[in-house]
């Protein structure tokens, strides 16, 4: 066990602003984050957006799950408390780039109302734009497109979500995306149409 450092002495007001750089990069930066069930179209999304984004010349960084668990956050598995802290780091993490006026995408599955208020906290409500990733659970499992599903109806996978591990809609989100009745295209559309006004600096 590490214990807790003291004597930290942190010197966020004397280095240069949020402001300065989002005019650098003439955008405002924002956390869109993407939640929803495993194979919902997180991902598939988050591409889609970041070109037609890299298209209009804003800068954007892609933060998803399966990436950040290879790096990062390798430590951490699927029980409640590694998620927790997988999306803790994640939303700091998320917050450096906001202050660096980067717009950051983020694809987490971030099960709970209660998860994603640590995220939302951390990187505060007016930049955190919840976008819900809609897919139910039959036809995610239709789709497994990785073959985790299988796997957790065979009990080779545990905790996983919306089987043995909850998963809980959002109840207000700023955009819902049903996957199920649109193709990638036309998720990416929708995404953009309501974010676009958000990103554009006056
Ligand atoms: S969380 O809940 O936000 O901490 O999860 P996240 O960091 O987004 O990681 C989800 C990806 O990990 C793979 N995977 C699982 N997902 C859900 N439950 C279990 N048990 C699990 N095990 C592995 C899976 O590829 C998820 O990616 P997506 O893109 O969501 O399918
Ligand atoms: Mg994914």
């Amino acid at each position: 066990m590490t214990t807790k450092a003291t004597n930290i002495h942190p010197v966020f007001d004397r280095i240069l602003g949020r402001e300065d750089k989002e005019g650098i990069l003439n955008q405002n930066s924002k956390v869109i984050w993407m939640t929803g069930l495993s194979g919902s179209g997180k991902t598939t999304i988050a591409i889609g957006l970041e070109k037609e984004l890299q298209k209009r010349g804003f800068l954007t960084q892609i933060l998803d799950g399966d990436n950040i668990r290879t790096g990062i956050n390798k430590n951490l598995g699927f029980s409640e408390e590694d998620r927790t802290e997988n999306i803790r780091r994640i939303a700091e993490v998320s917050k450096l780039f906001l202050n660096c006026g980067v717009i950051t995408i983020n694809c987490f599955v971030s099960p709970t109302i209660d998860i994603r208020d640590v995220a939302k906290e951390i990187v505060g409500k007016e930049d955190f734009l919840e976008v819900y990733v809609n897919a139910s659970y039959k036809v995610c499992e239709e789709r497994d497109v990785k073959g985790l599903y299988k796997k957790a109806r065979n009990g080779e996978i545990k905790n996983f979500t919306g089987l043995d591990s909850p998963f809980e809609a959002p109840e207000n989100p700023f955009l819902e995306i049903k996957t199920s009745e649109m193709t990638p295209v036309e998720s990416v559309e929708k995404v953009i149409e309501a974010i676009l006004p958000r990103l554009i600096r006056n």
